[in-house]
């Protein structure tokens, strides 16, 4: 494996993933309040922002759009994926192979896993395929590690996002990305588990521009590499303009305040 500095889906070892599988996971309540969302070239087109290391996607917006955006963005093959229409316990269909991804031009491959579901096991088995198949195709894998089922009710505790860290770095992952834990303290513990795999921060619902970049910062500190963002970017009214911020608290570790001013 290339070292994560010299990663298709890094700029300078640090990372800004805008993901958009959110049609699939949520369904249309997420573009409510930002129609154009709906649209997936609305969201190519903020993914061609410098900020945007890689955008993730499910298979067929990457067979739909990419061959139109392969030179200005970095595809991050979002392999598994499951509906808000399921209501089992957590698990997630692998839609799209590491060859086909691959064929489709991915820099990257990401892959959800629920430590914790009654659905680990064959989760974890899954993601030994894919990571391997990954390794054959020097592709950076990137974890979505994100406990959640049966008894698991609160995913935000430290210990368990520490844990959802180091079940990244255990199984193969090259990146983890994790909820934020509350506070750049609780963050450091998770990066301190994670130990060589990279950490990334997962976005959430919307808030405020100051919040949100708070958190950010809260993480850089912490150690994080960066962000995997959805709502908190396309939701904005102007999202180009909030991308200007977040490469200036990610990219350049500036206050929250400069980034504001910008
Ligand atoms: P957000 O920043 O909008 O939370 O997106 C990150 C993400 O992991 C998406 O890739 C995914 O669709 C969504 O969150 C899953 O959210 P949930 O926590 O509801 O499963």
């Amino acid at each position: 494996m290339r070292p994560f500095e010299d990663s298709p889906i890094s700029r300078d070892g640090k990372v800004l993933i805008l993901a958009y599988d959110h049609g699939l996971e949520h369904g249309p309540v997420d573009f409510e309040d930002v129609p154009e969302t709906m649209n997936p070239e609305t969201v190519w087109e903020t993914a061609t922002h410098d900020a945007v290391s890689a955008l993730a996607v499910q298979k067929g917006i990457a067979e739909a759009y990419y061959p139109s955006y392969e030179d200005d963005v970095n595809l991050l093959a979002k392999l598994n994926g499951t509906s808000n229409l399921w209501m089992g316990e957590p698990d997630s269909a692998v839609n799209w192979s590491v060859d086909y991804a691959a064929e489709v031009g991915a820099d990257a491959v990401g892959f959800t896993m629920y430590g914790g579901s009654n659905k680990e096991v064959e989760m974890a088995e899954e993601f030994r395929k894919a990571q391997e198949a990954a390794r054959k195709h020097d592709l950076p894998v990137v974890m979505w590690s994100y406990p959640r089922g049966q008894g698991l009710k609160n995913d935000k505790k430290p210990d368990t996002i520490a844990y959802a860290a180091r079940q990244a770095l255990e199984l193969g992952a090259d990146v983890a990305k994790v909820k934020y834990p509350g506070s750049s303290e609780k963050m450091e513990f998770a990066v301190d588990m994670a130990g060589p795999t990279q950490v990334v921060m997962s976005g959430g619902s919307k808030t405020s521009d100051r919040d949100f970049l708070s958190t950010v910062k809260g993480a850089i500190d912490a150690g994080a590499v960066g962000l995997a963002v959805g709502r908190n970017v396309w939701q904005r009214e102007n999202p180009t303009q909030f991308l200007d911020a977040l490469e200036a608290v990610i990219y350049e570790e500036t206050s929250v305040e400069e980034a504001l001013s910008r």
